[in-house]
């Protein structure tokens, strides 16, 4: 039986990972596609442009439907399928839930991701060296901006609250990246609020399914 929903983008990527996320929290089943009928969803290529008009990944299909923007997609699915609730009843809470998942895909993954990850994912330097100039360039506002987070968390076992949201599956693909690179043990120190907390998000049945892999 084929998938419900099929999640354009390779199963490496945080963004693919936050919408895996969901799947499995919703409990429905996907897949993950690098090709369309043939055709690799390379950068530029015409078939990756017809999903997401600005060219980016991830894209979800879900029956002649297309949606993408990751935080659309995940919002999509807690709306669509049945499961347990990726957000709050309340607007204020949904607003919550909404601000921080378009913080996140943007100031949050731009720093942690683009400017620091990246350089270890792909390193650029002489003989595919990490440029390690460009890690301690990076690092100070992945240090302030994991500040930001451990406040945010504060006492609760969420990112919004007391609730697994949709800006949990975002979030976390990131954190579980960063805990994988050789400076984690002063970025996420063990026994602090976040590293407590990505601790929890890997060991959650989603987690263990979707992160904590190359
Ligand atoms: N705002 C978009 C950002 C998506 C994005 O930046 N995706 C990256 C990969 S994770 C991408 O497509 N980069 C170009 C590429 O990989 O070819 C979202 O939230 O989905």
């Amino acid at each position: 039986m084929s998938a419900q929903v099929q999640i354009l983008g390779p199963a490496f990527s945080t963004f693919v990972r936050s919408v895996m996320l969901c799947c499995e929290e919703k409990g429905i089943s996907y897949e993950t596609k690098f090709e369309i009928n043939g055709e690799p969803l390379t950068l530029n290529s015409e078939a990756r442009q017809h999903y997401h008009p600005f060219g980016k990944i991830p894209a979800l299909l879900h029956n002649d439907r297309t949606v993408f923007e990751t935080a659309s997609i995940c919002r999509y699915i807690d709306a669509t399928f049945d499961g347990p609730a990726l957000q709050p009843e309340d607007s204020y809470g949904r607003a919550q839930v909404d601000q921080w998942s378009r913080a996140i895909s943007q100031y949050v993954d731009q720093a942690i991701v683009r400017r620091y990850l990246l350089e270890f994912a792909f390193p650029k330097g002489p003989d595919g060296q990490v440029r390690l100039e460009k890690v301690a360039e990076a690092e100070p506002e992945v240090m302030s901006i994991l500040r930001l987070l451990e406040k945010l968390i504060g006492d609760h076992a969420f990112i919004c609250g007391d609730q697994y949201s949709y800006a949990d599956a975002i979030l976390t693909p990131m954190l579980d990246y960063l805990s994988g690179t050789p400076n984690a043990a002063t970025l996420l120190p063990a026994g602090s609020p976040l590293n407590r907390y990505i601790q929890r998000m890997q060991a959650r049945p989603s987690g263990q399914k979707v992160l904590n892999k190359q």
